[in-house]
């Protein structure tokens, strides 16, 4: 059934994965409160496994998020980005220590301000080498994201190093930019980042409930997030809609502080004003909310109860969701959600 060159996506238990897991893969991340050294890890795959040290919630310890494709796919690296990519779509991921960083300390910057600027420069190098030069899908993963230093705080400094990256790099930092999720990952690892890029220009959705974060005002940092609410990818002859990461913000204002329940349920309103805008502008007819596949992430794993039954009740039980623990980028929100769908393709269940 899988159509040549449509996305898939999966996620699945790292534990007791037969030899063929790995068939037909462009890329993933493997998600555990430890990285280790996990078959994943290893290297010996022909695709990038993005290692991301963030605690998965309930049974398993070690998850995987896959994405797989019918085509042939071909492997590479450009500097420290490992990518796959097949006709249309381009894998990548790339992790920097931000101790190894070299001018760190130079002119007064961070060395996560540097190892974010320097992971974007090899981003754009890498789309610009192989020839997919439309970068549409980021999952930004920051160590100690809420923590502050040089006066600012962790996640302010990801914002102005990747805005700038975009400025120097000839991109665009409002309208036509990615749509992304940006968590912290465990304190003292590595700024992760993996992406999805497209030969052809994506589709790009804002959320008439929200101002674009583009347009954010400088209350939540001297430089605004630059990225899209959602994206949609044509290729193989599938739409693949990527929802970014998504939470209780109406306005610019978070609501519902201290609520995780009521932040859950305005969470799901923005999702489904997306699904509305996508299906009114590019994929000519609206998703219903149990045909995503959902990553949540939990701020307190003591409101994971309250939180998936909420999900639960709105988009049923069979649908596929992976629930991290993780520290989102502001202090008044307890959880966020991002989403990914298919016109005509089903997530797999
Ligand atoms: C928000 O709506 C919540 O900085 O790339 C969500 C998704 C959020 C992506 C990013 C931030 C980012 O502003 C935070």
């Amino acid at each position: 059934m899988d159509r040549p060159g449509a996305l898939k996506l999966e996620y699945l238990p790292a534990a007791g994965r037969s030899p063929e897991w790995g068939r037909g893969v462009l890329g993933g991340a493997l998600f555990d409160r430890v990285p280790r050294d996990s078959p994943a890890a290893s290297g010996g795959l022909g695709f990038p496994v993005a290692q991301v040290s963030m605690p998965v919630l309930g049974d398993e310890r070690e998850m995987l998020e896959l994405w797989r494709i019918g085509d042939e796919v071909r492997a590479g690296n450009h500097g420290h980005v490992r990518y796959t990519c097949g006709a249309d779509v381009l894998f990548g991921s790339l992790s920097l220590h931000e101790e190894e960083m070299p001018a760190a300390a130079a002119g007064g910057r961070s060395s996560l301000y540097a190892a974010t600027g320097q992971a974007y420069r090899e981003i754009f190098a890498t789309l610009a080498a192989v020839g997919h030069p439309h970068l549409l899908r980021v999952w930004n993963y920051i160590p100690d994201i809420n923590g502050e230093t040089h006066g600012l705080e962790r996640y302010r400094q990801f914002n102005s190093a990747r805005q700038e990256a975009l400025i120097a790099g000839g991109r665009a930092i409002a309208g036509n930019v990615p749509a992304a999720s940006a968590l912290g990952a465990a304190p003292g690892g590595p700024l992760v980042v993996y992406f999805l890029a497209s030969r052809t220009a994506p589709a790009l959705i804002e959320n008439p409930r929200q101002v674009s974060a583009y347009h954010y005002p400088a209350q939540y940092g001297p430089r605004s997030p630059a990225f899209s609410r959602a994206a949609v990818l044509r290729s193989g002859d599938a739409a693949t809609l990527f929802i970014s990461g998504t939470a209780s913000i109406v306005g610019h204002r978070t609501l519902h502080s201290g609520d995780p329940v009521a932040q859950t349920r305005e969470t799901l309103r923005n999702i489904e004003a997306l699904l509305e805008e996508a299906g009114r502008t590019v994929l000519g007819t609206r998703l219903p909310l149990d045909a995503l596949a959902y990553k949540v992430y939990v701020r307190d794993p003591r409101d994971l109860p309250p939180i998936r039954a909420q999900l639960t009740q709105a988009i049923g039980a069979r649908a596929s969701v992976l629930y991290l623990q993780a520290d989102i980028c502001r202090r008044d929100l307890a959880v966020e959600i991002e989403a990914v769908g298919s016109r005509g393709l089903r997530p797999a269940a």
